[in-house]
């Protein structure tokens, strides 16, 4: 349905654009960007920030995917019938929000087909923290308090994204995961306030395995990261991963007092003269393994992707075989009322 085509198509008051020299081109470009302007599908847009675009967008549509997994390995196990049925639609919810995320990217000129398949051999990345274990009911909570609230941490200035299609879609987005974080904190708290002391230490080593890798979803340090000073000078990046990763540490604690629980580091401490907290090291060495391929679930992740679309081929054939059966049904009614 998009395609690069779109790139040359005129808008209007933008139709003079193309004609313009390159460097003209850009720097009128630029300027849009500094006056706050949305960029859309049929504006000229460098090359670069394309591919930008779609690399980000796309990771992000797959981490959504991915992230089906590890939660989806819960739902025939949950305690109650009323936490399977908000799972279930929590994990539906994922699903939705990498539809929207995919279908953002390909308004950039790339195609669904493409970005699965850069996922599958290994060409694209997803979000670190889906390679690690759900080994307890817990583990489902503890996505939702830390997971989805380092997500919504770092999508909420998505919203204001430089790329209209990405920025509109991150709003809807955003919304459902604020529900998805509430839902795991309340399963959460109930385990705390509620539970045995099995399930409080439950809660506690949860807690203790995905805190620092969720503090590793915001990206490497800012002086590490490839791609931040091109993505913040474009606005598709509004704030740095370090800054963002702080904004997420200082709320956690406070939300870590009301569950009850203790935050694995033992550096973790209020700075009054810095105005946040102050933290310990993080295993950068672990992030960039996991990265590369090599963190505990990476292979089972990616296996069962593939083993999805395959065993998903002849639904993918018959939708679009009903799609054209309907299309030359509704083609020879129009002939007929002609
Ligand atoms: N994992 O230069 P930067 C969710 C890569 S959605 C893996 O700083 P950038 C919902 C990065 O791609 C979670 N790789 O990169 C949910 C780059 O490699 P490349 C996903 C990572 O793009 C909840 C290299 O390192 N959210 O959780 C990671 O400027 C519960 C250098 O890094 C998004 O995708 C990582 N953690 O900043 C679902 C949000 N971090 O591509 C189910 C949108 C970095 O050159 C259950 N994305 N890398 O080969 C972003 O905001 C950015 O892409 C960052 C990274 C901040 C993630």
């Amino acid at each position: 349905m998009y395609t690069q085509a779109m790139d040359t198509a005129a808008r209007d008051g933008h139709a003079s654009v193309s004609a313009l020299a390159p460097t003209a081109r850009e720097q009128r470009f630029e300027a849009r960007i500094a006056a706050g302007e949305y960029v859309e599908p049929k504006d000229w847009m460098p090359d670069h920030y394309r591919r930008t675009l779609v690399r980000q967008i796309s990771q992000h549509a797959h981490s959504e995917i991915v992230g089906m997994l590890p939660e989806g390995n819960w739902i025939t196990r949950a305690p109650t019938l009323k936490r399977k049925a908000i799972l279930l639609a929590k994990v539906q919810d994922e699903g939705g929000h990498g539809l929207y995320l995919y279908a953002a990217a390909e308004t950039l000129g790339t195609s669904r087909d493409e970005m699965i398949e850069a996922l599958h051999d290994g060409h694209a990345k997803y979000s670190s923290i889906f390679n690690y274990p759900t080994l307890t009911w817990a583990d489902v909570g503890v996505i939702g308090w830390l997971v989805d609230g380092a997500a919504i941490m770092n999508q909420i200035p998505l919203c204001r994204c430089s790329y209209g299609p990405y920025a509109r879609a991150m709003i809807r987005v955003c919304r459902e995961e604020s529900f998805h974080q509430r839902q795991g904190f309340d399963a959460l708290y109930a385990m705390m306030t509620q539970g045995t002391r099995a399930q409080r230490d439950m809660v506690q080593d949860a807690v203790n395995r995905w805190w620092w890798p969720s503090l590793m979803m915001f990206g490497p340090p800012d002086g590490e990261s490839t791609h931040s000073e091109q993505s913040m000078r474009w606005g598709i990046k509004r704030i740095g991963n370090d800054e963002l990763r702080q904004k997420f540490i200082d709320a956690a604690v406070e939300l870590a007092k009301v569950l009850g629980v203790d935050l694995p580091d033992p550096q973790l401490k209020w700075s009054p003269e810095r105005g946040h907290h102050d933290h310990g090291p993080i295993d950068w060495d672990e992030f960039w393994r996991v990265v590369g391929g090599d963190g505990p679930c990476n292979r089972d992740r990616l296996a069962a992707r593939v083993r999805a679309r395959e065993e998903g081929a002849w639904v993918r054939e018959a939708a679009m075989a009903h799609a054209r059966k309907r299309a030359a049904r509704d083609t020879a009614a129009q002939a007929l009322a002609a």
